[in-house]
């Protein structure tokens, strides 16, 4: 079995030039990222809008939705009210929800663009830690309802993510069943 050289090895490593409990948070998070994107590969163009029912998501919302968390965390909470770059605004122009609290749908924008537009952000999110120490990342910054750390913010984008994953991966199933079927 030595010779087997498809044997992996499962470990997480620091990210390179970060400080290293910093870049194992941030390859836990890149390797997420590539969870979900394994999840979405040959998706199928029309599955993108596709809902089970009206008042489903479709993958496409959801992928929004994964996208405008992020910013909201990193720039509201980690890096405390930080302006926004004009680039992120304008690649995020809806709220996450509308007034009746049902997330905002997000139609007829291409897999590529909804990748675009998270690869883009992680850039920027990725480039905010990078001159980060590890004190800094575990200072609470302080809000009227709750102190909150970086590192925290880290964990949840995973969570949040992962949790989106899975509903990504249900509704992909249910999108083939309904539009492959004869
Ligand atoms: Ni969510």
């Amino acid at each position: 079995l030595s010779t087997d050289t498809n044997r992996r090895f499962l470990s997480v490593e620091p990210l390179p030039t970060y400080e290293p409990t910093i870049g194992r948070w941030l390859w836990a998070l890149e390797d997420t990222r590539r969870e979900t994107k394994m999840a979405l590969a040959n998706l199928d163009p029309s599955m993108i809008d596709w809902t089970p029912s009206q008042a489903e998501n479709s993958i496409g919302t959801l992928l929004y939705h994964i996208g405008l968390i992020e910013l909201d965390w990193l720039y509201v909470e980690a890096l405390e009210n930080a302006p926004v770059p004009q680039e992120l605004k304008e690649l995020f122009p809806f709220e996450d929800r509308d007034n009746q609290h049902f997330l905002s749908v997000v139609r007829s924008v291409s897999l590529d663009e909804h990748l675009r537009r998270l690869d883009i952000l992680r850039e920027h999110l990725l480039a905010s830690f990078r001159e980060m120490s590890l004190e800094e990342f575990r200072r609470p910054r302080n809000f009227p309802e709750y102190d909150v750390t970086p590192e925290w913010v880290i964990h949840h984008l995973i969570q949040h993510e992962v949790e989106h994953h899975g509903h990504i991966q249900m509704l992909r199933s249910l999108a083939e069943r309904a539009l492959e079927a004869p």
